[in-house]
Protein backbone atom coordinates (compact mmCIF):
# COMPACT_ATOMS: atom_id res chain seq x y z
CA UNK A 1 0.00 0.00 0.00
CA UNK A 2 1.56 3.33 -0.71
CA UNK A 3 0.83 6.99 0.03
CA UNK A 4 1.24 9.50 -3.01
CA UNK A 5 1.31 12.52 -1.97
CA UNK A 6 0.89 15.15 -4.93
CA UNK A 7 1.66 19.17 -4.78
CA UNK A 8 -0.47 21.16 -7.13
CA UNK A 9 -1.67 24.09 -8.76
CA UNK A 10 -4.86 25.21 -6.93
CA UNK A 11 -6.80 25.92 -9.98
CA UNK A 12 -6.14 22.28 -10.57
CA UNK A 13 -7.54 20.52 -7.69
CA UNK A 14 -11.18 20.52 -7.93
CA UNK A 15 -10.62 18.91 -11.64
CA UNK A 16 -8.47 16.42 -10.33
CA UNK A 17 -10.25 15.43 -6.94
CA UNK A 18 -13.51 15.15 -9.90
CA UNK A 19 -11.21 12.90 -11.92
CA UNK A 20 -9.56 10.89 -8.81
CA UNK A 21 -13.40 10.52 -7.65
CA UNK A 22 -14.45 9.17 -11.12
CA UNK A 23 -11.30 6.43 -10.99
CA UNK A 24 -12.88 5.24 -7.40
CA UNK A 25 -9.79 6.54 -5.81
CA UNK A 26 -10.46 8.22 -2.40
CA UNK A 27 -7.85 11.55 -1.44
CA UNK A 28 -8.05 13.99 0.81
CA UNK A 29 -7.02 17.73 -0.56
CA UNK A 30 -4.96 20.13 2.02
CA UNK A 31 -3.90 23.73 1.76
CA UNK A 32 -0.41 24.32 1.30
CA UNK A 33 2.23 27.12 1.10
CA UNK A 34 5.36 26.34 -1.23
CA UNK A 35 8.49 27.61 0.77
CA UNK A 36 9.73 29.02 -2.40
CA UNK A 37 7.28 31.80 -3.67
CA UNK A 38 5.11 31.83 -0.33
CA UNK A 39 1.93 31.63 -1.83
CA UNK A 40 -0.70 29.33 -1.55
CA UNK A 41 -0.78 25.69 -3.54
CA UNK A 42 -2.88 22.57 -2.67
CA UNK A 43 -1.32 19.03 -1.25
CA UNK A 44 -3.79 16.15 -2.32
CA UNK A 45 -3.31 12.80 -0.10
CA UNK A 46 -4.19 9.68 -1.79
CA UNK A 47 -3.87 5.93 -0.24
CA UNK A 48 -4.00 2.90 -2.99
CA UNK A 49 -2.95 -0.32 -3.63
CA UNK A 50 0.97 -0.84 -4.65
CA UNK A 51 -0.75 -1.65 -8.57
CA UNK A 52 -3.38 1.24 -8.82
CA UNK A 53 -0.18 3.52 -7.99
CA UNK A 54 0.58 4.12 -12.02
CA UNK A 55 -2.75 4.82 -12.66
CA UNK A 56 -3.41 7.27 -10.47
CA UNK A 57 0.09 9.60 -10.90
CA UNK A 58 -1.13 8.83 -15.00
CA UNK A 59 -4.49 10.90 -14.22
CA UNK A 60 -2.11 13.46 -11.99
CA UNK A 61 -0.26 13.85 -14.89
CA UNK A 62 -2.82 14.55 -16.98
CA UNK A 63 -4.45 17.15 -14.80
CA UNK A 64 -2.42 18.95 -13.48
CA UNK A 65 -0.32 21.71 -16.24
CA UNK A 66 2.68 23.84 -15.60
CA UNK A 67 2.14 27.61 -15.32
CA UNK A 68 4.29 30.79 -15.29
CA UNK A 69 4.78 32.59 -12.42
CA UNK A 70 6.55 36.01 -11.86
CA UNK A 71 8.69 36.18 -8.31
CA UNK A 72 11.00 38.40 -6.65
CA UNK A 73 14.38 37.71 -6.01
CA UNK A 74 16.94 39.45 -3.91
CA UNK A 75 20.01 38.12 -3.51
CA UNK A 76 22.61 38.52 -0.66
CA UNK A 77 23.98 41.81 -0.42
CA UNK A 78 27.91 41.11 0.53
CA UNK A 79 28.73 41.69 3.80
CA UNK A 80 29.10 45.54 5.02
CA UNK A 81 27.54 46.47 1.30
CA UNK A 82 24.46 48.66 1.02
CA UNK A 83 24.50 46.83 -2.78
CA UNK A 84 20.74 44.73 -2.17
CA UNK A 85 18.93 44.97 -5.09
CA UNK A 86 16.06 42.98 -5.91
CA UNK A 87 14.83 42.19 -9.41
CA UNK A 88 11.77 39.64 -11.28
CA UNK A 89 12.35 36.60 -12.19
CA UNK A 90 10.07 33.58 -13.82
CA UNK A 91 9.84 30.48 -12.53
CA UNK A 92 8.02 27.62 -14.20
CA UNK A 93 5.44 25.74 -11.31
CA UNK A 94 4.09 22.34 -11.13
CA UNK A 95 1.74 20.68 -12.76
CA UNK A 96 2.77 18.80 -9.89
CA UNK A 97 5.57 17.48 -7.63
CA UNK A 98 4.51 13.79 -6.59
CA UNK A 99 5.75 12.00 -3.84
CA UNK A 100 5.06 7.75 -3.19
CA UNK A 101 5.95 6.61 0.06
CA UNK A 102 4.98 2.96 1.68
CA UNK A 103 2.26 3.00 4.02
CA UNK A 104 2.84 0.63 6.99
CA UNK A 105 -0.60 0.23 8.70
CA UNK A 106 -3.99 1.32 7.44
CA UNK A 107 -6.86 1.86 9.83
CA UNK A 108 -10.26 2.73 9.46
CA UNK A 109 -12.21 3.21 13.26
P1 LIG B 1 7.52 26.58 -4.11
O1 LIG B 1 8.50 26.17 -3.06
O2 LIG B 1 6.78 27.86 -3.88
O3 LIG B 1 8.31 26.63 -5.50
C1 LIG B 1 7.69 27.13 -6.68
C2 LIG B 1 8.61 27.00 -7.86
O4 LIG B 1 9.74 27.87 -7.67
C3 LIG B 1 9.19 25.58 -8.06
O5 LIG B 1 8.27 24.81 -8.82
C4 LIG B 1 10.49 25.88 -8.79
O6 LIG B 1 10.25 26.08 -10.18
C5 LIG B 1 10.91 27.22 -8.21
N1 LIG B 1 11.88 27.08 -7.11
C6 LIG B 1 11.69 26.48 -5.92
N2 LIG B 1 12.78 26.60 -5.14
C7 LIG B 1 13.67 27.30 -5.85
C8 LIG B 1 15.00 27.80 -5.59
N3 LIG B 1 15.61 27.55 -4.41
N4 LIG B 1 15.61 28.51 -6.57
C9 LIG B 1 15.00 28.75 -7.74
N5 LIG B 1 13.75 28.35 -8.06
C10 LIG B 1 13.09 27.63 -7.12
P2 LIG B 1 8.14 23.25 -8.52
O7 LIG B 1 9.50 22.61 -8.46
O8 LIG B 1 7.17 22.72 -9.54
O9 LIG B 1 7.51 23.11 -7.07
C11 LIG B 1 6.15 23.45 -6.80
C12 LIG B 1 5.87 23.34 -5.32
O10 LIG B 1 6.04 21.96 -4.92
C13 LIG B 1 6.83 24.11 -4.43
O11 LIG B 1 6.40 25.45 -4.29
C14 LIG B 1 6.74 23.35 -3.10
O12 LIG B 1 5.54 23.70 -2.42
C15 LIG B 1 6.59 21.91 -3.59
N6 LIG B 1 7.88 21.19 -3.67
C16 LIG B 1 8.70 21.09 -4.74
N7 LIG B 1 9.77 20.32 -4.45
C17 LIG B 1 9.63 19.92 -3.18
C18 LIG B 1 10.41 19.10 -2.30
N8 LIG B 1 11.58 18.53 -2.69
N9 LIG B 1 9.96 18.90 -1.04
C19 LIG B 1 8.80 19.47 -0.62
N10 LIG B 1 8.00 20.26 -1.42
C20 LIG B 1 8.41 20.48 -2.67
Amino acid sequence: MKLITAIIHDEDSDNLLDKLSEGQYMATKMSSTGGFLKSGNTTIMIVVEDEQVDSVISIIKENCNTKKEITIATPPAPPMSDNSFSYPIEVTVGGATVFVMDVDRFYKF
